[in-house]
Formats: structure tokens, sequence, C-alpha cells
């Protein structure tokens, strides 16, 4: 199991909001956008002392938690309490780049944990509080990527993860039809963050690097942090079912402008 979480249950005064994978990248910067929107953040990762200090940042509530470990999300519910207006399933990741006749297992196994039954188990969880958020406008915002519409050499394990990310979003906007709830789901192209394509390259920043190279200005977090907080605070009736936002340089996934040496 791991650490249990590191603050007290939150106050229901005000909206309330639960970013998974805060810890930096796209995660991190959603909190700071929807505390600037006025929302009372969870901040949830892995990363202790990354929580903390953003939590500190922007007063909300620093959760330890590994949205593949069932004890972990229970104790993140424990935390939330009895009602939530937003949820941003955020937590994801790709892990390699080899080629599906050379599949490793483990990495793809760790890619649909993560990305799918992670996701799940927190939606899930927190349902409940959900189902009571304030003038039922409750929100679920789940982060896809284009990696789940479409595929692409040597992205086998995340591809197929992040389409499981896609249709497990569909599959629940569909189950709460008739409930105070909505269903969401942002898919972002390019966007560079300090570790996303260094975890997948395990490492190797160079290889890291290569993914933008030549591109002058890709997306950035707080990008997709904007349209999220843009998604979550529409009026309760109206549920953005999907919003795929790229940089302007890439057309499509494999038509990218590069201006090279
Ligand atoms: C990341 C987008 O292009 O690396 O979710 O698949 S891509």
């Amino acid at each position: 199991m791991t650490d249990s979480p590191t603050s007290a249950a939150v106050s229901t005064a005000v909206r309330t909001a639960v970013v998974t994978g805060a810890s930096s990248g796209i995660g991190a910067a959603t909190a700071r956008t929807l505390a600037g929107l006025g929302f009372h953040v969870v901040c949830a990762a892995r990363r202790t002392d990354r929580v903390e200090a953003l939590a500190a940042e922007i007063g909300g509530t620093a959760v330890t938690c590994d949205v593949t470990d069932a004890d972990s999300v229970a104790a993140l519910a424990a935390v939330v309490g009895e009602r939530l207006d937003v949820l941003v399933n955020n937590a994801g990741g790709a892990y390699g780049s080899t080629p599906v006749a050379q599949a490793d297992a483990d990495e793809w196994r760790r890619m649909y944990d993560v990305n799918v039954i992670g996701l799940v188990q927190v939606t899930r969880a927190l349902l409940p509080a959900l189902l009571r958020a304030e003038d039922g406008a409750g929100v679920i915002c789940n982060v896809g990527s284009t990696a789940g519409r479409i595929a692409y050499e040597g992205g086998g394990g995340y591809t197929a993860a992040k389409h499981g990310t896609q249709v497990v979003t569909e599959t629940l906007r569909l189950e709460l039809w008739d409930q105070p709830v909505r269903v969401c789901e942002v898919a972002p192209g390019m966007v560079r963050t300090d570790e996303f394509a260094l975890v997948r390259f395990d490492g190797d920043a160079e290889k890291a690097a290569s993914v933008y190279a030549g591109v002058a200005e890709p997306l950035v977090a707080e990008d997709v942090a904007d349209a999220i907080g843009w998604m979550v605070t529409r009026p309760r009736h109206v549920n953005i079912d999907e919003l795929v936002i790229r940089p302007r340089a890439q057309a499509a996934q494999h038509k990218v402008h590069r201006v090279l040496d």
C-alpha cells in the first residue's frame, strides 16, 4: 500500500475539485487553474513533496495517491468526503516506444493500469460525492489524448490504453445519462511538459527532446489546463463530450510543422 493522505478531510463550503496526477505537467497546471477559478483543489499524486508544495501554493489539500492502488484511492475518497464538484482524471502516462512485435507486456500492463484502471477506480470511488455536487453540476473530465484517436508506429501500448480512456469515458456518459453529473474528455496532442516524453523514453533526454524538435510552439500544460477550466465551468446542462486540442503546428499526428537547421 502507498502512503496515506497528508491532510484532513476538506471543507465542503466552497466548490471542490480533485485533480489526479497533480505533481507535474497538465495535472499541476490544472490544479492552479482551478484554484484560480475559485475551487478548493485536492491535489492527488504519488509524490508527496510535490503535491504538498502545490497545495500550499494554491491553498488546496494534498493527498498522496497512487490511482492504481485500491487502498490509496479509498483514502483519497475519505479525504474528499461527502461532496465533490469536479474530478479531473489526469494521472496517466506512456512507457516505452517499442513496436508491437517487440512489445514489453509489463510496460503495456502498466499503461493500461494507470490510463484505464486507475481512472476507473478513482471515478468509482468519487462518483457518489460527485452526484451530490452543488446544483447538480458535477463534472468528470478525463484527460485522454490524440493517441486515443489514431494509431502510430511505436505507440501501440499507449494508443491502446488511451483508446481505452476514450471508450470508458463514452461508456460512463451513456451509463450516467439520467444522473446529475457530466462526463467529458479532453484529448491533447503535442504538449511539451517536463516529464511526459522523458518518462516515455526512460530518461533519454535526447530522444525526449526530439519529439518537439523544430516545433516553435508546442502546447504547454497551461493551454490544456485552460481548456479543462473552461470545460468544467460550463452551465450544468452543458456537457462538452470531447475537446481535441493541438498546437497549430500539428495538423495531424504525423503532420507536424518543424523548422530544422
Ligand atoms: C500525448 C500525445 O502525440 O505523444 O498524449 O501521442 S502523443
